[in-house]
């Protein structure tokens, strides 16, 4: 029934398009677009929209349905079918129904179909004003994708207590690998103006879930927790509070020496704790749901508590002992590895953490990168999950693409986060997976949260591309639901941002989901990693071996030479795997049973070795370059039939981006192969196109103004 519809919504959608072409847009309303539903469509809209309580958070939600409403109507007489009813149980009408709201928690809604005085209507309803909130984003998507609202019956909250943005957002404005546009936080110009586009950023983020926002850069400057910016920050807080979003900040671990004058920030100083207690009466004093602090310690030059030869958890333990009392927690990142360390740099958080779980304060969360590494293209899981049962370990992903392309790479992360949150860490048996460590539901801790690296800047689409608004769109349905299928995402993605027409949702999704395997085909495939050149990691650069520190070479991780490939991780080498649960280890130690994905990752291989199809490793590692490199290019001409269904302006964009990927893939490719076989000493498999420069022309190129860095 429901397919029927939305299939006659699309016809009719279609037919519409064919006959006026679709008006340009410029990204900004995100997949918030409320147009013009077909008449047929709109005629069955709900008519009102009743709200009884005196609630900011209901008032917003009322708001935006009166705004999809409005939008999704081409002519405001239309519609008028009913109306919708939103509250909690402090609302008499919604009281009246006696629904079940007891087991939705603070944010869990539900959604029916009821009759109220005779009359059909729609009801929104939850414990609590967020989860109307959330409860009425989600009728909206029902009502956008042309989804029937007759006999609604749906139930949902999410598995994930803090989902959380992280902004790498300097006070200058210039991002961390941001790479659209300056920060959205005008910091020099808060608190007095208030840039009307944080209203839109609350709105884009409760529409997904999203429940927190860390406002500034984990390389965190101490003048972030001065008086004027906790005023700043505060600005953005009041803003975001009707939208259910808490404010978070990066702590530079040093701020008691560089602010309150302290010699040291020793954690387990009286007068460093005092101080963090002083700062975090503070700031409760000016932001009084203020979440807490995000901390990078001890990491690429970062101060932490290792500086006093104290423990990850004795830092974070004085920063939670601070925000307890006013309902705060802590975010500790695990990212940690060391120049004095000359183990395996995938092994190095796990050696720190592990002898740690159980001794953090009840308010912390420790804080993992989905791989052990950094975010790379693909990485198996990181070992900490499941490793750590006595601590909330918060995942973090990053949404911005670092180390895929930028934003001119069309890579659909859905699927990068699934394969992470899917992943059996064994942990607890068969069916410990990342996603159950991650919900909490594993070890039972009240605690869980997810974040993800925001790639949210000034650009008028706010992510640089319009492709990568599905990378936001899809962390924030996976931080609500972690097992939800991000096929089912991208789907709905699509549907809002274009158009629900299955003659273009299904063959962009088909573009989406294959696109992260291009990308690690034309970059870094069978398990490569890190081999983008240097800094910025724009582009390839596996010859890259005179950096000061070992691990920031491309040598390092790939390890080529005469005989082989890879990292060998098993026990003849680091043996990284052994800090795996047993049967995940046995799996990763063995080759034929690693998998072609992971397998230079866990092992160094000989360049002849035979693969599951009888080809070499040699053949194998060029063809899965050249698959990329196919993979865009059909891409690129799937894009082109799809132009009929798209505004010129986002169509032109996402052109003209898919060439750039497709030249630059041929580039990766190209410059792989030709670093590679002068190592090899292989002659390429028959049929295969010898790259278009020598090496030295690869080696020569150099990009000193690439953004983000
Ligand atoms: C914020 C990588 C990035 C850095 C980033 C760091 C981190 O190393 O290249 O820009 O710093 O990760 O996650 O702390």
């Amino acid at each position: 029934m429901m397919r029927r519809l939305v299939a006659r919504c699309a016809v009719v959608l279609a037919l519409m398009l064919g006959a006026a072409p679709a008006s340009a847009e410029d990204g900004y309303d995100l997949w918030l677009r409320y147009r013009p539903l077909p008449a047929a469509q709109a005629a069955a809209l709900p008519g009102a929209v009743a709200a009884q309580e005196q609630d900011p958070t209901i008032r917003v939600a009322a708001q935006e349905l009166e705004r999809a409403l409005a939008g999704l109507r081409a002519n405001p007489r239309e519609g008028g079918q009913g109306a919708i009813v939103i509250g909690t149980a402090r609302s008499p009408q919604v009281a009246a129904l006696g629904l079940p709201l007891a087991g939705l928690g603070d944010e869990g809604y539900l959604l029916r179909s009821a009759t109220v005085a005779g009359r059909p209507v729609t009801v929104i309803a939850a414990s609590r004003p967020a989860g109307v909130l959330y409860g009425a984003f989600a009728l909206i998507r029902r009502l956008q994708l042309c989804q029937p609202l007759d006999r609604l019956n749906v139930t949902d909250r999410p598995k994930v207590k803090l989902r959380i943005l992280n902004h790498w957002d300097n006070l200058d404005r210039s991002v961390e690998r941001g790479y659209a546009g300056q920060s959205i936080w005008d910091w020099w110009r808060l608190p007095d103006a208030k840039d009307p586009r944080y209203i839109d950023y609350a709105r884009a983020n409760a529409s997904l879930g999203i429940n927190g926002t860390v406002l500034n850069n984990v390389n965190a400057k101490a003048e972030s927790l001065t008086a004027p910016y906790i005023a700043k920050a505060a600005a953005v807080a009041d803003t975001l509070r009707p939208y259910g979003i808490k404010v978070y900040l990066s702590a530079r671990f040093s701020a008691p020496i560089e602010l309150g004058g302290l010699k040291t920030a020793d954690p387990l100083d009286p007068a460093v704790r005092a101080w963090w207690k002083a700062k975090a009466d503070e700031i409760y004093r000016t932001i009084p749901d203020f979440g807490g602090f995000l901390v990078k310690a001890n990491s690429e030059g970062q101060p932490g508590p290792r500086d006093y030869h104290r423990s990850h958890a004795d830092g974070a333990n004085a920063l939670a002992a601070a925000v307890a009392p006013h309902g705060g927690i802590v975010m500790w990142r695990a990212f940690v590895y060391a120049e004095t360390d000359p183990e395996d740099r995938a092994k190095q958080a796990y050696s720190e953490f592990k002898p740690v779980d159980g001794k953090f304060a009840d308010n912390v969360l420790v804080q993992v990168k989905n791989g052990a590494i950094d975010f790379q293209p693909r990485e198996p899981f990181h070992p900490l999950f499941g490793a750590m049962p006595k601590t909330p370990m918060m995942i973090e992903f990053q949404i911005t693409k670092e180390y895929l392309g930028f934003s001119t790479h069309l890579v659909y992360l859905g699927t990068l986060f699934a394969e992470t949150l899917e992943a059996d860490t064994f942990a607890k048996g068969r069916g410990s997976t990342v996603a159950r460590v991650v919900d909490g539901s594993l070890d039972g801790h009240r605690l869980s949260g997810i974040a993800g690296v925001a790639n949210i800047g000034r650009d008028r689409d706010w992510s640089g591309s319009t492709f990568d608004q599905a990378n936001w769109y899809a962390f924030g349905r996976l931080a609500w639901n972690p097992t939800a299928d991000p096929r089912a995402i991208a789907t709905e993605w699509a549907g809002l941002t274009f158009t629900p027409d299955p003659t273009f949702v299904r063959p962009a999704v088909e573009m989406m989901m294959g696109s992260r395997q291009a990308a690690v085909d034309y970059m870094t495939p069978l398990g490569l990693a890190h081999l983008m050149a240097t800094g910025h990691h724009y582009g390839p650069g596996p010859w890259v071996s005179d950096l000061a520190r070992p691990e920031w070479n491309p040598t390092y991780y790939h390890r080529a030479n005469a005989s082989g490939i890879g990292f060998d991780r098993t026990r003849t080498g680091s043996n990284a795997v052994a800090q795996y649960a047993p049967p995940v280890a046995r799996r990763f130690a063995d080759p034929g049973k690693t998998g072609e994905d992971l397998l230079l990752w866990f092992h160094h291989v000989a360049w002849d070795r035979r693969m599951a199809d009888g080809s070499t490793l040699w053949d194998t590692l060029v063809r899965r370059y050249d698959r990329g490199v196919t993979a865009v290019g059909t891409m690129r001409r799937q894009w082109d039939a799809l132009r009929p269904h798209v505004d010129a302006e986002r169509w032109e964009q996402t052109a003209a981006f898919l060439n750039v990927q497709e030249r630059e893939a041929r580039w990766w490719r190209d410059a792989s192969i030709a670093y590679f076989q002068s190592i090899s000493g292989r002659p390429l498999p028959a049929g295969t196109a010898q790259p278009e420069h020598p090496l030295d022309w690869y080696k020569a190129q150099s990009f000193p103004f690439a953004p983000g860095h």
